[in-house]
């Protein structure tokens, strides 16, 4: 959003005066090992060991799948929860469409913790988890996530190669058949809301969107988690909607505004295509800051965002089974 934000608006703001410092706040938790900890952001060999045990811990609860592999071939995994039970709908959540936006696959690996450690204990949880599966892709943009632990802490795009020119990657979340390429992305593959050669060119988004449309009469949320502004957006994104809704709700459990995009189009993203494939209930959450950190969120924001967002998905899951459809 906020680099998008820079080309639409003429003026600019400096947000971050000296990144340097910004980008030594974010490691500031006490616990610093090598080992996973859900209030540090973990490295994607950690995380990929957690996911792993988690599943032989709750084998009941929890199963895993490969819905394709990343473009330099890392295996993509999704995680399934909820008890065995015939028929059930599913809720979908995706983290980690953008590599450097850290806070989002800190809070799909939350997710799974929080919902097994509460099963069995909040009466909410142990109903969602009952009568409805969560699909959860825990990073999506696995290559890009990597680049930033090693090479640049700040990239956003997926890692594959374009033609014709030296500039790498493509924004994942413009990539989507959804008024591909039109508002708000761009058809030059050195920006960085570079819409791709074709919709679903990249092999982590086909890899989406191919078990979206194989599980379409059983998935009905979708919900796709980014940073930073603290948003809830709704579809649509792709055209201008001169409705603005901008519902700073006091019934909804968290601090976030629930807005549709008219003034900022972003065309070919993940949840306007799933809103077109019928999944009506479908939301992209831009979690914590407003732009103090940025992407640099400390790790000791991660709980308090973690638990707000939480509290949301929760709200969300459990309007959505009252409302089957
Ligand atoms: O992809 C973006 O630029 C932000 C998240 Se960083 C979301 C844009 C609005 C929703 C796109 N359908
Ligand atoms: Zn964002
Ligand atoms: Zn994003």
């Amino acid at each position: 959003m906020f680099l998008f934000t820079l080309f639409m608006v003429p003026s600019c703001r400096v947000l971050i005066d000296n990144l340097q410092a910004a980008l030594d706040a974010q490691f500031d938790s006490q616990a610093r090992t090598a080992s996973h900890s859900y209030v540090k952001y973990n490295n994607w060999n950690t995380v990929k060991s957690r996911i792993y045990h988690i599943i032989t811990l709750n084998p009941d609860l929890v199963s895993r799948s490969v819905i394709g592999k990343t473009y330099e071939g890392r295996p993509m995994y999704l995680l399934k929860l909820g008890k065995n039970g015939a028929n059930k709908k599913a809720i979908f959540m995706d983290c980690g469409f953008h590599a450097r936006e850290w806070i989002s696959p800190a809070f799909c690996q939350w997710f799974v913790k929080e919902a097994v450690e509460t099963y069995g204990k909040d009466s909410v949880m142990t109903t969602l988890l009952d009568k409805l599966d969560f699909y959860v892709l825990p990073v999506v943009n696995i290559d890009g996530y990597v680049y930033t632990w090693t090479n640049d802490r700040m990239w956003r795009k997926t890692r594959s190669k374009n033609a014709g020119t030296t500039c790498i990657g493509t924004d994942p979340n413009r990539n989507f058949d959804a008024g591909w390429c039109t508002l708000g992305a761009s058809d030059y593959p050195c920006s960085s809301t570079y819409c791709g050669s074709a919709p679903e060119s990249e092999k982590e988004t086909k890899a989406l969107a191919d078990f979206i449309r194989e599980h379409l009469s059983t998935i009905k949320a979708y919900l796709t988690i980014h940073s930073y502004s603290q948003l809830l957006l709704f579809p649509y994104s792709y055209t201008y909607n001169f409705i603005s809704h901008l519902m700073c709700s006091y019934s909804f459990p968290v601090k976030l505004c629930l807005i549709s995009s008219p003034t900022d189009p972003a065309a070919g993203g993940s949840d306007d295509w799933a809103y077109d494939q019928g999944i009506k209930y479908s939301f992209t959450f831009e979690l914590r800051d407003t732009g103090r950190y940025g992407f640099l969120l400390p790790e000791s924001q991660i709980k308090p965002t973690c638990e707000e967002t939480f509290l949301a998905v929760k709200y969300i899951a459990n309007y959505v089974l009252e409302h089957l459809y």
